[in-house]
């Protein structure tokens, strides 16, 4: 009986690790700017003072996007295509999305109609 709770407990840690590791993996590209992942590169935009900055972004496919909200205000990320749907970023939170397609995107921040940009990939 007590080495099946033994069993249950290491089952729940290693459960646990892995998510950690997982979720660890995603940060470490959130904050690296311009660092390469996989092969492609990662391009940071920062949403500051209701802005997206750069606002305009060029990149090659199979690139990556990663904006990070340093506002103190929620805001979103999203095409009215739906490709882009970050949800609700809380202040220090970060989207990240890999462009895998050519054309140009443009979004918005879902919360403040006014705060728009674009991600135009070649
Ligand atoms: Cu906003």
């Amino acid at each position: 009986m007590r080495k099946l709770k033994l069993a249950f407990i290491i089952l729940a840690v290693l459960a646990v690790l892995t998510i950690a590791c997982s979720q660890t993996a995603g940060q470490a590209t959130d904050k690296t700017t311009g660092r390469t992942q996989g092969s492609g590169k990662v391009v940071a935009v920062a949403i500051k003072g209701y802005k997206f900055a750069p606002a305009e972004v060029n990149i090659k496919k199979g690139e990556t996007v990663v904006w990070t909200n340093e506002d103190a205000a929620t805001h979103t990320v999203e095409t009215s295509d739906g490709t882009l749907k970050s949800g609700e970023l809380v202040t220090g939170a970060a989207f990240q999305h890999t462009f895998t397609k050519a054309g140009k995107y443009e979004y918005v921040c879902g919360l403040h109609s006014n705060m728009h940009g674009s991600v135009t990939v070649q």
